[in-house]
């Protein structure tokens, strides 16, 4: 296939990563990723782990992963070791890319580690590296990456996407929001999922722009990189954009900063239209939403000077096909803004299956339409409103999605839980901030619920760490001691 990022072949001086202190032109990663791609060849792996830590490293261990063919298993640094070790053991890299100075996981030590160092960037090019970076020899539907994500139940699954996907889903958002070589895009997102790496990294490399990442959220570094740092596009999760509507009030830089740029682009979860609201009412600029998944990578967006539509994911992106069905599988035909149906979606953008999971993989697709587990509407004008979820055990919390029965799980492993249950309720700030309701062993010594926080983010990850804690002397079940979710007091439930 052609190559996934023309600008990396034609090599130039113009800007295409900036995080902090760590700056490299075209020419800049082309030389180090097309080093680094070689060495990734030279080990034979058949994938590489990735410690994907928010620096110019991960950005250049992927485009080498990417250069050499071999695909890429972001992890998240914060991982716990529960999950890393399901994933490692899932996706059996042979070789962990991560920088000289990362202090890696007892689970990652076994590894041959390969450091990633981008101010080593002068060195020279050799034959081998430049072969690479200007062949993209790998086939369209060979795996690019395999990014791990939460499901209601069981471990994370590990969702195979191809450089076709990857390719197709960038292009299409290419065209809805007019993205070129002249936007620098602005963000501070995670670089393990595809929001913040596919979308937020590759997207501009694809492009021939550039990327400045912040390294971690603040109001002020958007304020700057998108204001006098001469940023164009800002992405975020409704998070972020909460956050920043909640400073505009006092912060005119801001809003100039706001205001300035070309394109506001929200994902990952609902973008409240409160929050809309506030961010036009201030700047007289309209965040746009775009609607996506791991699985699909991008499948619907506002596009860029249409009408204000808050609330609207926008209509199906080119090349994506997108359907509606009810409970009963039947076609939802009507675009009147009120007939409910299921998503489901088919086209280039689609995962290739999980890995080591045919069986998930078969459950997840009707046909060749992939069931997403989103309830919409669609309005007259085409566009999208998601309206809820097909699953009462999916929690998105800060745009992360957390699966109840992995914290369930966790939780019952700590000695003084006896029973479990874990919902998601409405958070102004999360969007849904996660909520254990537990039976202690001993109900006149309980953990205390900064240690169940604590022993969930050390087995899992620090954002499926649970807000808020319950004690309960037993939890609610039905005669044939079915869990009530339902009924558990005050917790607010989707679906
Ligand atoms: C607090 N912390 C703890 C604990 N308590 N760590 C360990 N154990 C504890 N008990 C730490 C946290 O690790 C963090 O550290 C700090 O305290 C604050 O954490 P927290 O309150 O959880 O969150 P936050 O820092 O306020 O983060 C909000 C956020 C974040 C920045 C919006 O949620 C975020 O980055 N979300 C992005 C999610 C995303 O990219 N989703 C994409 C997937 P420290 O500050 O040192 O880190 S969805 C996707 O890809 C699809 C395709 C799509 O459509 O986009
Ligand atoms: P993930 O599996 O982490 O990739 O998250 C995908 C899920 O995020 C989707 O199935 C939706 O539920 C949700 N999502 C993504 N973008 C949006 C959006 N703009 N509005 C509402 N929900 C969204």
């Amino acid at each position: 296939m052609s190559t996934l990022f023309p600008a990396l072949v034609a090599g130039s001086d113009r800007p295409a990563l900036r995080f902090g202190a760590d700056a490299l032109t075209y020419g800049e990663l082309a030389s180090t990723a097309g080093n680094l791609a070689a060495r990734i060849e030279g080990t034979g792996a058949g994938r590489v782990a990735v410690w994907a830590t928010p620096t110019a490293r991960t950005a250049v261990a992927v485009v080498a992963a990417l250069l050499a063919g071999v695909p890429a298993v972001p992890l998240n640094p914060r991982t716990g070791e529960r999950e890393l070790a399901h994933i490692l053991t899932d996706s059996t890299p042979g070789v962990v890319l991560a920088g000289p100075d990362d202090e890696l996981p007892a689970g990652l030590t076994a590894l041959p580690r390969i450091a990633v160092d981008v101010t080593a960037r002068g060195a020279a090019v050799d034959g081998g590296a430049r072969g690479t970076a200007a062949g993209g020899s790998a086939g369209a539907e060979s795996p690019g990456l395999i990014v791990y994500t939460s499901g209601t139940t069981g471990p994370p699954k590990g969702v195979v996407l191809s450089r076709r996907a990857i390719a197709a889903s960038l292009d299409a958002l290419a065209d809805a929001w007019a993205w070129t070589a002249d936007d620098v895009l602005v963000h501070a997102l995670p670089l393990f999922h595809v929001h913040g790496l596919v979308l937020g990294v590759l997207g501009p490399l694809r492009r021939g722009g550039s990327v400045r990442h912040l390294g971690a959220f603040s109001v002020a570094g958007v304020a700057r990189e998108l204001g006098a740092g001469g940023g164009t596009m800002l992405f975020g999760v409704p998070t972020m954009y909460h956050r920043l509507a909640d400073a505009l009030a006092e912060d005119p830089a801001l809003v100039a900063a706001l205001a300035g740029a070309r394109l506001l682009v929200s994902g990952s979860a609902a973008l409240p239209v409160h929050d809309h609201e506030r961010i036009t009412a201030a700047t007289g600029r309209t965040v746009i939403e775009r609607y996506g998944m791991t699985e699909t990578l991008m499948n619907t967006s506002v596009r860029v000077g249409s009408p204000p539509r808050p609330g609207s994911v926008g209509p199906p992106l080119p090349g994506v096909e997108l359907r509606l069905v009810d409970e009963d599988g039947r076609r939802v035909e009507a675009y009147d803004g009120e007939s409910v149906g299921e998503i489901q979606v088919r086209g280039p953008n689609l995962f290739s299956g999980y890995l080591n999971r045919p069986d998930a993989t078969a459950a997840a697709f009707d046909g060749d339409w992939f069931r997403t587990g989103d309830m919409a509407v669609r309005e007259a004008d085409g566009g999208v409103r998601i309206v809820g979820r097909k699953a009462t055990d999916l929690i998105k919390s800060g745009g992360y999605k957390i699966g109840a029965g992995e914290i369930e799980n966790a939780l019952l492993d700590h000695p003084g839980i006896r029973e479990a249950a874990v919902t998601g309720e409405p958070d102004p700030d999360l969007g849904e901030r996660i909520v254990a309701w537990v039976v202690p062993a001993d109900a006149a010594d309980p953990p205390a619920a900064e240690e169940l926080a604590d022993h969930v983010a050390n087995l899992l990850a620090p954002h499926k760490r649970p807000r808020v804690v319950h004690y309960l002397a037993a939890l609610p079940r039905n005669d044939m001691g079915k869990l009530l979710k339902k009924a558990l007091p005050g917790a607010a439930l989707h679906g």
